[in-house]
Formats: structure tokens, sequence, C-alpha cells
């Protein structure tokens, strides 16, 4: 087969950035060169293709852990499938997707990883890989979990709020220790179920029925106690933790406080976290309602906590939550009370360039971290580095082809995400996946894709979380 030359770009990693060409054979990187060894290289692959990218930043493909496509609510199921998410994310240059199976009560976890790879398999276009939520454990489940590893899922999440979902702390105890003799994480969906509850209740009591009721029935201390419980439980336990989709400032703080006294935390943050905030629950017209996924969006304060945290370099990874429904449907099943709405928002598709523009042009980050909290990172601690997260010798041709001048503005009629709105229209961006290659093949341009249905399944190993050393 004849190679692929990528000739003149910026190859981007977690560690620098140098001008370097990149070969690409079938579905690997072959190598990665320098100028002088150009000539040489064209002359003994006369037929390869060459594509100039000069002026352009190659990145490994992006990594978006944390998604829910296809996902059944009470009353209906999110407006992504995974077809038409894989696609909306691969025109925005993620080639990987993390979703979340889900076992349902009385479920083994093999007959969950079954049901998730029926509607996966054969249906979508970037590449994916599951992580398992327990939600229903017994000494059954306990055995299933080395058989977990081998079909290559190495990464749980557990909750401590949502009724069919939550599980018991001594549950938390016992898959963390379970989950640590894999070499696997576990991520906690960190809000207190109990008190989400309670507040609820009260809310009704008081007629408070509105969408700006959300943010007070899961307000700030909700998470912030899930958080320090869980590294309560995680540090008993002797066990690495995720702290995924984390929004508050005393969230963080509890997390840096157990990194300092030496746990392992990983922590998860999304794009809403950094820019919506909670005044959105008071639109009118029930436009509040297309923020109200959970935890919900916060204050200014707790948005600042968390860019400063990611110039810090204390946030692992970047994921969406992409869960979306459509605003005028299924978003309306809670119109007379804010808690029959169901939770979740899109974003799988405008992530890159969310945190491109605002973090990157900005020059809040460096494009060093963007390549580490978009991919690098994730792949390691999702046990795919370093087939993934890295443009190097011996890796999956998973490249973006990054336009640094792009100039745009999302809108939900441009987008691929098959729902009927975004919460980040008419934000304005500066840069773009121009050209998104997987494995080896052109497969997304100009935010479009041009080739479906390539994606495969990721068999992940063990997670590798060297690069967060104890007590950092
Ligand atoms: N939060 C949401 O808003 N939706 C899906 C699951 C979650 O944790
Ligand atoms: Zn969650
Ligand atoms: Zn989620």
């Amino acid at each position: 087969m004849s190679a692929l030359i990528l000739r003149g770009g910026t190859v981007v990693s977690g560690s620098d950035s140098k001008k370097l060409n990149v070969m690409i054979r079938d579905d690997k990187i072959e190598t990665v060169f320098e100028d002088h060894e150009l000539e040489a290289i064209l002359e003994r692959e006369s037929d390869a293709e060459v594509i100039d990218v000069t002026g352009k930043l190659l990145f490994p493909g992006f990594i978006d852990p944390h998604t829910h496509f296809q996902m059944q609510a009470s009353k209906c199921v999110t407006a992504d499938d995974f077809d038409s998410g894989t696609r909306a994310a691969l025109a925005g240059g993620t080639t990987v997707i993390l979703d979340f199976t889900t076992q349902d009560k009385g479920e083994s976890l093999m007959s969950a990883l079954s049901r998730w790879h029926e509607m996966a398999d054969g249906h979508s276009s970037c590449d994916y890989g599951f992580h398992m939520s327990i939600t229903d454990w017994n000494e059954q489940v306990h055995h299933e979990i080395p058989l977990m590893t081998l079909e290559g899922v190495t990464s749980y999440k557990l909750y401590m709020a949502y009724p069919k979902l939550r599980v018991r702390d001594e549950v938390f105890y016992e898959v963390l220790k379970a989950v640590k003799n894999e070499g696997g994480i576990v991520g906690n969906h960190c809000e207190n179920g109990d008190m989400i509850d309670a507040l609820t209740a009260d809310l009704r009591e008081e007629g408070k029925l509105g969408t700006e009721a959300h943010p007070i029935a899961h307000c700030r201390e909700i998470e912030a106690e899930a958080v320090q419980r869980y590294l309560m439980i995680a540090k008993l336990a002797g066990a690495p933790v995720n702290i995924v989709h984390l929004s508050t400032k005393a969230g963080l703080e509890y997390a840096r406080e157990a990194r300092k006294n030496g746990q392992k935390v990983m922590i998860e943050t999304c794009p809403q976290y950094f820019f919506l905030d909670d005044s959105l629950y008071s639109l009118p017209d029930f436009e509040g309602a297309k923020y109200v996924f959970s935890p919900p969006a916060r204050k200014k304060e707790d948005q600042d906590a968390l860019w400063e945290a990611l110039e810090n370099g204390e946030i692992d990874t970047i994921g969406t939550d992409h869960c979306s429904f459509n605003f005028a449907t299924d978003k309306h099943i809670g119109e007379y009370e804010f808690s029959q709405i169901p939770n979740g928002i899109p974003g799988v598709e405008h992530r890159p360039v969310l945190m491109y523009t605002y973090g990157v042009q900005t020059g809040r980050i460096s494009n060093e971290s963007f390549c580490r909290v978009m991919s690098e990172n994730a792949a390691k601690e999702y046990g795919m580095y370093p087939q993934k997260g890295v443009i190097a010798e011996g890796s999956d041709a998973d490249i973006v082809v990054w336009d640094p001048d792009y100039e745009g503005v999302i809108s939900a009629e441009t987008q691929v995400q098959n729902v009927d709105y975004t919460p980040y229209e008419g934000m304005k961006i500066k840069g773009r996946a121009q050209l998104v290659f997987l494995h080896g093949k052109p497969a997304a341009a100009e935010g479009q894709v041009i080739a479906k249905g390539l994606g495969k399944y990721v068999h992940r190993d063990k997670a590798d979380l060297s690069f967060r050393k104890v007590g950092d």
C-alpha cells in the first residue's frame, strides 16, 4: 500500500510542538521525520500521496471520555444515537468517545456490555469504548470484573445520585477495591442523591417548580459533600479515583487537599462548567430547560476556579457529558416541574473548538496542555496509550489537522449533532479541525463527515496514571 505524507505541519504532543512530517501507511503512523529526511523519503516512496499542511497544527485525534449516546431517560431517549453522535464527534475532531454502559437491576455486566455493543458496533463513525456503570452489586457481579478487563473495559462509573442508578457507600468501597486489583479506575457522579430529593421536596412544597429551582436542588454543597465522601472512601480502599464532571470550587478544593495528602485523584470537567452559569435557569419561555443537566451550571467564582485549575495543570481530562435531548419535545416533559426535565446537554461536536478558542487563543493554556486534556491524558487514564493520544511511530493514524486561523460561529443550524439546539449558540470560535484522519483515512473535513462508519471498538488496557504524580 502506498504511503500518505502530511508535510510541513507542526506536530503537537503533551510535552512539545515540533515542525515534523508524518508518514502514514494503512491505518498506522509509520514514521515522523524532519525536513532534512524528506528528499530521501520522497525518492523511496515515489508513489506516496503528499498533503501540504504548512501552517497547520497536527494533534492526535481528540478523545471525549464522557458521552451518553442512545441513552434511555424515564420518558424519552437521547436525540443522538451512536450513528449521529459519533458523526458529530468526528466532524469536530474527536476520534474516540467513551460511552457509559449501564447495568440494569438484576442484569449481569456481560449482558449490559452486549447491549451497548449492539447499539454501537457497525453504527459508529469514530472509535469508541465503554465505561461500565454498576447499579446492582453482588458476588456474581464482583466475579465479572476480571471478565470486563478481558473485554477491554477498565473504567467504571458509580452514582451517588439518581434513584435508579445510585449505590450505597459500601458498594463504592467494594468496587474501588475490586477495580484497583484490575489496574482500572472508578469515576463517580458526585452528587448527594438523598439531599437532592429532600431539597426537591421542599421546593415542590413552596411551589417553586420552574427551571430556576434546578440549581437550588443541586446546589454546590450537594457536589462538595459527595466529592469529600468519595475521597474518604477511596482513601480507605487505597484506590485511585476519578471525579467526573467536576463543577464546583469547593469540590476542587477537596480534591486538591486529597492530592496533597498523597491520594491519586483524577479530575474531569466539561465545557459547560467553563462557559455556562446559573443565570441561564431564569431565562423566560422555558429556555432554562436547555441547560438542565447535572451537576448544573454554577457561578462565576466556580468557573474562575476551574479555569485556574486548568491553567495550573490540575485538570486531567475534559469530557462533554454529551446527553442530548430535544428542546421542543423532550425537555418539555418537565414543563410543569423542573425535576421531570430530562437531564443533559449536547457538546461532543464543539468541545475542541470551545476549548481551543477560549483556552489556547486567549493564552490561558498552551497547545501542549490542550493536547494533554483533549487527548493524551485520556488515552493514558483509560488504557489506550500509545495506540491513541500521540502522533508517533506505530500509533493509530488518528490525526487532526487543525487550522488555528479559521473563524466561525457555533450554530445549531450548521451542526452535525442530531438535536434542535446548542447551548453554545452564537459563540465565536477561532480554530477548527480542517481535516480529520481516522485509521489513516480522511474521515472529516471542515466540519463535515466525509467517510461514515469507520469507527471500531477500542479494546482497552490497564490505566496508566503515572502522569499524575502522587502529591501534585
Ligand atoms: N448528567 C446529565 O446531565 N445527564 C446524563 C448523566 C449525568 O450525569
Ligand atoms: Zn454523571
Ligand atoms: Zn454523564
